[in-house]
């Protein structure tokens, strides 16, 4: 148990009392807390589970969610992650709560290059929660995430397709004050051909849903 979590029990005692004087049957459950059984519950995890880059993330119930859509198109040719423009979404959460806060992403999507043939590209998503990117952290290391890919340069100006990911991760407030953390969305291209032209990404239609579940622990990394 955190000094933070003994110290809310502690300031919830004197109106817990009251209430119990008031109808005597409300029970300990009334502390919504699931900090402590999910803890419990990953910490049983068999550790020979979780080989590297295998993560367990565990939370309690969803208990806000936060949407930003966008139908108008937006494009990018930056090799370098960029925050998708339009798509800013964050969460809120309490002093001394933690969280497991998903983010879902949806978009239509196109990524083509006009001659990009024998170059291999792809065009390249990632989220970011709390300035970290969320689990499976894709983008570390070489098997990055292609949200879409030229095709090895065949793809066209009309390969419009649809495509989504998902990340999630843990957040801990320590602080004394409600902490905002800020959940984007970044692109980039890739540019194996190592020349002036460049994939074209475009997306549109996108929807960018973020969630809070109360508690959060993890296994892995
Ligand atoms: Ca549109
Ligand atoms: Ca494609
Ligand atoms: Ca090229
Ligand atoms: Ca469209």
């Amino acid at each position: 148990m955190s000094f933070q979590t003994v110290k809310r029990l502690v300031v919830m005692a004197v109106p817990l009392g009251l209430l119990l004087m008031l109808s005597g049957s409300i029970s300990a459950q009334s502390d919504d807390d699931p900090q402590a059984a999910i803890e419990a519950a990953v910490a049983a995890e068999d550790p020979a589970n979780h080989v590297a880059g295998h993560v367990l993330l565990a939370g309690g119930p969803i208990t806000y969610k936060r949407v930003v859509t966008y139908r108008l198109p937006q494009t990018t040719s930056s090799t370098t992650f960029v925050d998708l423009p339009n798509s800013a979404n964050l969460i809120a959460i309490a002093p001394g709560r933690s969280a497991l806060i998903n983010a879902r992403f949806h978009a239509e999507s196109r990524c083509n290059e006009v001659g990009g043939a024998g170059e291999q590209n792809w065009c390249e998503v990632r989220i970011m929660i709390g300035g970290v990117e969320g689990y499976p952290q894709s983008s570390i290391g070489a098997d990055n995430f292609s949200f879409d890919s030229t095709d090895d340069g065949t793809e066209t100006v009309a390969s419009w397709e649809g495509h989504a990911l998902e990340r999630h991760r843990c957040v801990r407030n320590g602080g004394t004050t409600t902490l905002v953390v800020p959940v984007t969305i970044q692109w980039r291209v890739t540019n194996f051909g190592g020349d002036a032209d460049l994939p074209n990404f475009w997306l549109d239609d996108f929807s960018f849903v973020a969630e809070r579940a109360d508690g959060c622990a993890q296994a892995g990394s």
